[in-house]
């Protein structure tokens, strides 16, 4: 597979440090009142979005290990992914035969587009 880096990691860190220095009164504004940027997440964590490139934000994962998402809110819609948090998340697809494929994975500090909407489950390392 080739796999081409959207963003380097290098962008998180700054990303980061942006976060931990915003002041301790900025969230008394309302969220909808500012545009969303792309990526929005909490460092620490990763998060899923709808929409490649970031945008359209699904949820962030509040821990790590397997997340199933058949029959759920998120199941087949995941289409970007930013890995702020601590270890490799996992993409997979449910086959019918019965077993999960690998149908990507997002190292520690990517951000990372996928062009289908097929995912079935992540797995999170801890
Ligand atoms: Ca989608």
């Amino acid at each position: 597979m080739n796999r081409i880096k959207s963003v380097i990691v290098a962008f998180v860190s700054v990303l980061g440090l942006l976060v931990s220095a915003a002041p301790a009164g900025a969230a008394a504004s309302p969220a909808s009142s500012a545009p969303v940027p792309a990526w929005a997440c909490t460092y620490g964590y990763s998060c899923y979005y709808d929409s490649v490139d970031g945008e359209n934000k699904l949820f962030t994962a509040g821990r790590c290990g397997e997340h199933d998402l058949r029959g759920g809110k998120y199941h087949n819609r995941i289409n970007s992914v930013a890995n702020y948090g601590n270890g490799t998340v996992w993409l997979y697809i449910w086959r019918n035969a019965g077993y999960w494929e690998l149908y990507d994975y997002v190292l520690v500090g990517e951000l990372w587009n996928i062009y289908s909407n097929d995912i079935d489950r992540i797995v999170i390392d801890c």
